[in-house]
């Protein structure tokens, strides 16, 4: 089946058509994924159109299997205790940049003050943004100290490219994961993939397992096996 969007294919394509492999840097150890070049510029990534918000009627919704729902104004948003996160993020598409520095929610606080309990069974969370763009992560990877929902990027308000007034920071997967935009949090018993993991990228995303694209061709780029001999 074609992916309505091929990003994956032509990205393959690219790893595959390349002689010799990106190689990380060893200056930074274990500590860029492989695959990755390091950048101090803050590129600029996403599909469709930036969204133009009249901030009084904006809102944030968490819903789904949970024992309750809540609808966020963003001024009752803004009024949390925000904390800060700084940590290195990582694009499939094979930059990484370094020591970023966010400020938000955490989500698990969000969750606390909303008085949610994910219901029995929930594992699962599907984030949804403007413009109607959606990403899954796993009820789990949601829950730690530098899980954010980000006002600010180094010290201002972030800005309209990079999400604001408001997106969401998971910095141990692919930066895909880190919905810009965001708008609703859905939680499910079931998984269902999002955008860019219903066109042919990973599911869950460990950038430091490489886990780039979807399982469905086992992600070999062709020439390893094609050539080979059978019996
Ligand atoms: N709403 C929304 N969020 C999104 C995307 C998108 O297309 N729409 N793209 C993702 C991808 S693929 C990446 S790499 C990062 C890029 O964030 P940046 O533009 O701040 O670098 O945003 C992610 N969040
Ligand atoms: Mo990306």
């Amino acid at each position: 089946m074609k992916a309505a969007n091929d990003k994956a294919e032509r990205q393959k394509r690219a790893d595959a058509a390349r002689k010799t492999p990106i190689k990380t840097d060893p200056a930074y150890g274990d500590r860029v994924p492989p695959g990755q070049v390091v950048t101090e510029r803050f590129p600029i990534l996403h599909e469709g159109e930036i969204p133009d918000y009249d901030m009084d009627s904006w809102t944030l919704r968490l819903f789904g299997d949970a024992d309750t729902e809540r609808t966020y104004t963003f001024a009752e948003l803004d009024a949390l205790p925000k904390v800060k996160v700084k940590c290195d993020i990582h694009c499939v598409t094979r930059w990484s940049k370094l020591d970023t520095e966010w400020e938000g929610i955490r989500f698990r606080d969000l969750l606390q003050d909303a008085g949610i309990r994910p219901g029995e069974g929930v594992r699962h969370v599907m984030i949804h943004a403007d413009p109607d763009y959606e990403t899954n992560v796993p009820l789990e990877d949601l829950m730690g100290d530098d899980i954010l929902l980000a006002f600010k990027y180094d010290g201002q308000p972030l800005s309209e490219v990079h999400g604001g007034p408001l997106r969401l920071l998971v910095p141990h997967l692919y930066f895909w994961k880190s919905a810009k935009w965001v708008r609703g949090f859905e939680f499910m018993t079931e998984d269902r993939p999002g955008f860019w993991e219903r066109n042919g990228f990973h599911n869950y995303a460990d950038p430091f397992l490489e886990q780039r694209y979807s399982g469905e061709d086992l992600g070999l780029p062709e020439d390893e096996w094609v050539h080979k001999d059978y019996d």
